[in-house]
């Protein structure tokens, strides 16, 4: 049986505001699945390959695939629903199965949404995926696979979610070989990514990926990792690689090993990842360095106090200048990611944020709108005070406003969120040239964001 996995082409404004893209790694990890159980598998990345849709209706015309899986985020739904309908006007025999970040939360919904597709996957893919292929070669009844979401006559079958994965090391390496590592690439760096850890204990009012990968955090051994690493380094000539874990930093026994042993190994990547500003010193800050990190991601989010509050984020205003400068005193650039426009928020708590994020330390700051991801805490805040604006999927991008705020209009906290920017960034020429002489990677990446973000030209799609 043959595979398709697609990760969508999308018309929308997204492609534009993330000016570059990464590899579709939960589908690479299926893909080794499948390959283990037997089946051939391809994986079409629309957004790498800059495939229109009927370059995708090529493709499945072309492989015939008997299954296609697809990935889809909030905003690009509307293109995951349009690749299924493709699918099923080519041939009715095809499965389509649909997985990621949204429709784990909304699964009826997406089945209601699209009729042309067949089985929904919720959170963490690999184990309910393999579930289904069993059900399509006559191994098993749907209604033992936990973890998916079908129709049935007369309705719609919600399983019960399937347990998290224990030991994540079961999980085969991703299938590289089935993308086009090429493309992935940065400035003439060629770019990979790797997550060394799933899930995160905290419950931040907006986070969607630690509910995906759920509230225990797991992580890979360090001899995974240092063979993942070497595979990306050596086999794929990856130089540049982000660490897409929730939070890197969360067991910071197992972190400390890890950047130990890269160093000792030698793997000479430049890297960055994720901490929380309670989970951060500076043991950790100089053996990211020496590991070969730049830069540290701190979801600070919030200068004021009460925001941080509502949020849950169960950190403090001092946390985060004392972690940050530890990072910046080890030589790591410092990412701070804030928040603007949650419904309650004043005009006072938004500046106080902005003014937080130029004295905080931060070298790069990224400011986005409140959005409330179906499944977070707060899809429900908003959803049951019936402050949601739309259920326009397509706006769902953190750049643009999708809840009724208290206290401004939706064109104010865009003039909020342009002025964030341009508050942080006009500031200290210096430090953006500094910035730009050493490539600092992330900050590349967030240059398209900040100028759409900055030209207030983000409304639409
Ligand atoms: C890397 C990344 C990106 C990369 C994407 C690269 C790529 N091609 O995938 C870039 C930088 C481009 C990006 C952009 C954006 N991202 Co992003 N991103 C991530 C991040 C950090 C890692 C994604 C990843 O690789 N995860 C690891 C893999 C293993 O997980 P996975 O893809 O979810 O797949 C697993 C399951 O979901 C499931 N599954 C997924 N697909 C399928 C398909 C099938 C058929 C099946 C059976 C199962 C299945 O099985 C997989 C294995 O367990 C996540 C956070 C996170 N921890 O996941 C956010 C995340 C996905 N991003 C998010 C958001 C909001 C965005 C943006 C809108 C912008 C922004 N403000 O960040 C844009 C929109 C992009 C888009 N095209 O829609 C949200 C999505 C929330 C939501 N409900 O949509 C997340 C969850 C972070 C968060 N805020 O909580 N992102
Ligand atoms: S710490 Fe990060 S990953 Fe964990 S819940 Fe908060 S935002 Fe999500």
């Amino acid at each position: 049986m043959k595979i398709l996995f697609i990760s969508p082409p999308t018309d929308s404004a997204i492609k534009s505001v993330i000016g570059t893209t990464g590899p579709p790694l939960g589908l690479a990890y299926l893909a080794s699945i499948a390959r283990e159980k037997g089946f051939d598998a391809r994986i079409v990345d629309s957004l790498a390959e800059n495939l229109t849709y009927s370059d995708v209706e090529k493709i499945i015309k072309q492989y015939s695939p008997d299954i296609i899986g697809i990935t889809s985020t909030t905003s690009m739904i509307p293109d995951a629903y349009a690749v299924a309908k493709m699918a099923k006007n080519i041939s009715k025999d095809i499965v389509t199965i649909i997985g990621g970040p949204h429709v784990t939360f909304v699964p009826e919904l997406t089945l209601q949404e699209s009729p042309e597709i067949d089985y929904v996957v919720k959170g963490e893919g690999e184990i309910a995926f393999s579930g289904i292929l069993d059900v399509l070669t006559k191994k098993k009844e749907k209604r033992d696979v936990l973890g998916i979401a079908y129709r049935k006559e007369n309705g719609i079958m919600n399983n019960p979610p399937q347990p998290l994965i224990k030991d994540v090391d079961i999980i085969p390496e991703p299938s590289w070989d089935l993308l086009p590592m090429e493309k992935y690439e940065i400035d003439n760096v060629q770019f990979g990514t790797i997550m060394t850890s799933r899930g995160c204990p905290y419950n931040c009012i907006f986070c969607s990926s630690s509910l995906q990968f759920g509230k225990q955090w797991r992580g890979h051994s360090v001899e995974r990792v240092i063979d993942e690493l070497k595979t990306l380094r050596y086999k794929y000539n990856k130089r540049e690689i982000e660490f897409l874990d929730d939070t890197f930093t969360l067991n910071m026994k197992r972190a400390l090993e890890l950047t130990e042993r890269i160093y000792k190994e030698g793997i000479d990547i430049r890297w960055s990842g994720s901490a929380r500003v309670n989970l951060f010193n500076e043991e950790i800050a100089k053996n990211m360095k020496k590991a070969g990190a730049h830069t540290v991601y701190f979801g600070i989010e919030s200068g004021s106090q009460a925001t941080l509050d509502f949020i849950g984020k169960n950190i403090t205003l001092e946390m985060a200048k004392s972690s940050v400068a530890k990072a910046n005193k080890a030589g790591l650039h410092t990412l701070g990611s804030f928040i603007i426009g949650f419904p309650d928020d004043t005009v006072k708590d938004v500046k106080t944020t902005i003014k937080f994020s130029k004295n905080v330390g931060v070298t790069v700051a990224q400011f986005t709108i409140a959005t409330p991801y179906p499944g977070t805490r707060l899809w429900d805040y908003v959803t049951e005070r019936k402050l949601l604006l739309t259920m326009n999927w397509r706006k769902f991008t953190t750049l643009s406003p999708v809840i009724k705020l208290k206290n401004f209009t939706s064109d104010q906290i865009l003039k909020w969120l342009s002025w964030a920017y341009i508050s942080f960034y006009i500031r200290p020429l210096y430090l953006i040239r500094d910035l730009a002489k050493t490539h600092g990677f992330v900050f590349k990446r967030l240059i398209p964001y900040a100028k759409r973000a900055m030209t207030l030209d983000f409304m639409g799609d």
